[in-house]
């Protein structure tokens, strides 16, 4: 992970959020770096210097089954989504639940400020300079009760937004989960944006998730409801082939999927395969969480 410091933010450019969104086009117009924000407590998280993926490449080539299963789908068919206006629902062991619009869930923080540059690695694989805000800082502010022991996180459900939902390739609405201590992680990240610009829909719009030390199911996309619950949530992938997917979800090349080897990965638009990391690489700052588990069995 890689976290740069933006050559230039002016104060024209940090807006609020309705006025932002209408100023989506022109703010893709500005290209790389223009909305990147250093936060100096994080900058010892880098890691990794990787060649970052291209444009085309992270955003026509996507899993979003909400548009079909094909992984050309997403950017064909996700320009049915309206990522505004959004709201947020926040429910379940939380001591200041409610609706929030995306303004209110960042505690007022415009787009601009809520970008930081992560690297990291996706499933099969990218690397994708995501624009995102720690999700510890948003729940810190939701304040979660003793007995949150796990987030639940749910993308909207709307088949005439989101066609895919008419047909149960999936049981809808999708669904994942992070334990308390996961979510907390300064690594995991609620991203609004993707190489310094706004999330375009087939990535997630408005709001995803992603946990850069797991497979990239446990990055879902367009999220509307944050439910602090007790028990561990059953998330989509895992309700629909459990012997495939676990919870968990870590990247580990040393357990594999029972249909192949997850050993090695094919970087999108390398020819050459490469050894999978430990976690992805973030083993480092990640594996404390898991010490004296199991992960062959807590996959
Ligand atoms: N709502 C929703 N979120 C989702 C998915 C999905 O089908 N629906 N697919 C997941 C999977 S399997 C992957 S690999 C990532 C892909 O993210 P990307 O398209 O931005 O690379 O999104 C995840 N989030
Ligand atoms: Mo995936």
């Amino acid at each position: 992970m890689l976290i740069r410091r933006s050559p230039d933010i002016r104060s024209s450019e940090i807006t609020d959020e309705s006025l932002y969104w209408r100023r989506r086009d022109w703010l893709a117009s500005l290209g790389f770096g223009a909305a990147a924000v250093v936060m100096p407590r994080l900058a010892h998280a880098v890691s990794r210097q990787e060649e970052t993926n291209t444009w085309d490449e992270v955003t026509g080539y996507n899993n979003f089954y909400e548009f079909g299963t094909g992984k050309d789908d997403p950017r064909k068919y996700a320009g049915t989504l309206r990522p505004y206006p959004w709201t947020v629902s926040v429910e379940g062991e939380v001591a200041r639940p409610g609706r929030y619009d995306l303004a209110k869930l960042f505690g007022g923080l415009s787009w601009e400020e809520r970008v930081y540059r992560f690297r990291c690695v996706e499933a099969w694989s990218m690397v994708v300079p995501w624009n995102g805000y720690p999700l510890r800082e948003v729940i810190k502010r939701l304040e979660p009760t003793s007995n949150a022991k796990f987030v639940e996180f749910t993308t909207l459900y709307d088949p005439e937004q989101m066609p895919g939902q008419r047909r149960s390739i999936l049981p809808w609405p999708y669904i994942e989960g992070l334990r308390m201590d996961e979510a907390m992680h300064p690594l995991t990240l609620l991203v609004t944006g993707v190489f310094g610009k706004v999330l375009p829909n087939q990535n997630g719009a408005p709001v995803r998730l992603i946990v850069p030390w797991k497979y990239g199911f446990k990055g879902i996309k367009s999220i509307v409801r944050i439910r602090f619950v007790e028990d561990q949530p059953v998330n989509t992938w895992k309700a629909s082939a459990s012997h495939e997917y676990g919870f968990y979800a870590n990247v580990n090349p040393d357990v594999d999927h029972p249909r192949w080897s997850q050993a090695t990965e094919r970087r999108l638009g390398k020819l050459r395969r490469q050894p999978t990391l430990p976690f992805n690489g973030y083993a480092d700052q990640v594996a404390d969480l898991y010490r004296g588990m199991d992960l062959r069995v807590n996959y």
